[in-house]
């Protein structure tokens, strides 16, 4: 089983983002699995061709996203994306869409296959916080999520695909009074530990 892992580079202003970071420090076999990791940039329009033309190249069985989701206190597998971008900031190519559909012609939502409740019993199971979520925005996360899933709907029928988003690092939040953080050492036991419920929750 091969599962090709994407992390977005920073966005927002800040100069790092801990989906990269911790993407980059995953063992290269997780639970039997092979682990492909991919950085991809916080751009509406370039994010979608780098995770088409990786998964052309590497054929996995399997992607997971994953995204920083500031203020959130959890890593939170996102059960579902919805086919609109609304950015409450530009993205790193000075983009910001407003009440956008990302595919005019796509399906309204799609949900993930990966099994977001197993993934959640494993984070917790490691000693971490966890959650489903029911909601992965409408910036440049969902749009991924999405766009993967309408590659699914329209080219690679037998991919199984999700996203996760993950807390803010300590480092990140050292001026925001107030505002959870994770550290990057358990982002990647996380991590891990949903790679695993996946690898074993294989059809
Ligand atoms: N988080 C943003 C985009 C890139 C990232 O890591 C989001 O939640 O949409």
């Amino acid at each position: 089983m091969k599962i090709l892992v994407t992390g977005f580079d920073p966005f927002g202003g800040e100069t790092t983002n801990p989906a990269i970071e911790a993407v980059k420090r995953l063992p290269d076999k997780i639970a039997g699995a092979n682990i492909v990791k991919l950085e991809i940039p916080t751009v509406f329009n370039r994010c979608a061709e780098v995770v088409r033309t990786a998964i052309l190249a590497e054929q996995p069985d399997v992607v997971l996203s994953i995204g920083q989701a500031g203020g959130r206190a959890a890593l939170t597998p996102e059960l579902v994306a919805i086919n609109l971008s609304d950015g409450r900031i530009p993205d790193n190519a000075g983009y910001q869409p407003v009440d956008q559909p990302i595919q005019p012609a796509g399906a309204t939502a799609y949900f993930t296959q990966l099994p977001v409740k197993a993934m959640v019993r494993a984070i917790r199971a490691a000693g971490l916080p966890s959650r489903i979520s029911t909601t992965a925005g409408t910036y440049v996360c969902n749009h991924i999520m999405y766009q993967v899933q309408y590659l699914r709907a329209i080219e690679f029928p037998t991919l199984r695909a999700g996203f996760m988003h993950i807390p803010f690092l300590p480092s990140q939040v050292t001026d925001k009074p107030n505002t959870p953080s994770l550290s990057l050492a358990d982002d990647v036991r996380g991590i891990s530990a949903a790679i695993a419920a996946i690898v074993a929750e294989e059809v």
